[in-house]
């Protein structure tokens, strides 16, 4: 695997302060050691820069609109020119919006694309939906054709043009719905598996079904995008909208393993990595421990181990 990571140190698409740290605390777990480990070839890009926006007053209710535009754009090129190098990319969050120009810049270059959404919650809401304004809950709006229609203009957003289809698209792990996004992913026809699924079905065919629907007919790259609040918080306590009864690290690294398994991995988010919201050390420690395991994962790690193919016992 040769895989190429950008972290986005941007916090503005929600309130809380400390989740621009994710990459830096990811990276500090031992990212990309561990990865070079498993015989990835490895390229840091490093991490993005993002200036101040001032006077990024709300638009109707959603806040920071300004900041989070421009950011996603330079996400959206850094994203682009990662997947021209011919790697695997790896966006480090950051926090959640920053999936508009992750999944935006993946398309510029893969055009036809699938997405796996894998979170607590559907991301959905547009701005007129939105009941908290915070733009880390709507990226998926900005993103799908079917909803083109019911986005407005908002300032430095007029770049981002729809770039997936509902029926490419596949939740897993959704345990905290609002009703407006609950319509709306209902009326599209979204394939979701939410916690009950999970529960129901167990991962495994969860997997399994989550391929059938997105390889219906033709095997496109994938976009995994993974929100670190998807894994129980007894796993990841160091997010911003921590939701009891999530993903455990089995089910959270199977996902990653089956992923991989399809050879159709293209890119990968990891988001909303808060270690200020830790409330010890080690807490912060073990979320962002975790959010490297899954991306291990997604990179040939398998629990049974494995071996080199010239391996001779001496
Ligand atoms: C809520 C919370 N649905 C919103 N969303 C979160 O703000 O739109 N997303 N926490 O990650
Ligand atoms: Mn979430
Ligand atoms: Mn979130
Ligand atoms: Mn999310």
């Amino acid at each position: 695997h040769s895989v190429g990571i950008v972290g986005a140190p941007f916090s503005r698409g929600q309130p809380r302060d400390g989740v621009q740290r994710g990459p830096d605390v990811i990276r500090g777990a031992g990212l990309v050691r561990k990865l070079e480990g498993q015989d990835c070839m490895v390229k840091d890009y490093g991490n993005l820069i993002f200036e101040e926006v001032s006077n990024d007053h709300p638009f109707g209710t959603t806040k920071q609109p300004r900041a989070v535009g421009l950011a996603n754009k330079q996400v959206a090129d850094a994203v682009q020119r990662v997947k021209n190098d011919g790697y695997t990319c790896v966006m480090l969050g950051g926090d959640h919006s920053l999936a508009i120009g992750s999944i935006h810049g993946h398309a510029a270059c893969r055009p036809e694309l699938s997405v796996v959404w894998v979170d607590a919650h559907a991301d959905i809401n547009t701005p007129l939906t939105s009941p908290t304004g915070n733009i880390h809950g709507q990226p998926m709006s900005y993103l799908i054709h079917e909803l083109h229609n019911k986005i407005p203009v908002m300032p430095n957003f007029s770049w981002i043009q729809p770039c997936v289809t509902a029926k490419d698209i596949v939740y897993i792990g959704l345990r905290d719905v609002d009703p407006e996004e609950h319509y709306i992913l209902k009326h599209l026809g979204i394939k979701t598996f939410s916690m009950t699924e999970v529960d129901s079905l167990g991962i495994a065919r969860v997997m399994e079904q989550t391929c059938d629907h997105i390889f219906s007919k033709i095997k496109k790259p994938i976009h995994l995008s993974y929100d670190i609040d998807a894994l129980d918080p007894s796993l990841a306590p160091a997010t911003g909208t921590p939701v009891i009864g999530g993903l455990t690290y089995r089910e959270g690294i199977y996902i990653t393993e089956y992923l991989c398994q399809t050879g159709l991995l293209s890119a990968i988010d990891i988001v909303e990595v808060n270690p200020k919201l830790a409330k010890r050390e080690e807490e912060a420690q073990l979320t962002a421990s975790v959010a490297v395991d899954l991306v291990l994962g997604c990179f040939g790690r398998v629990r049974e181990g494995s071996h080199r193919a010239d391996y001779k016992i001496p």
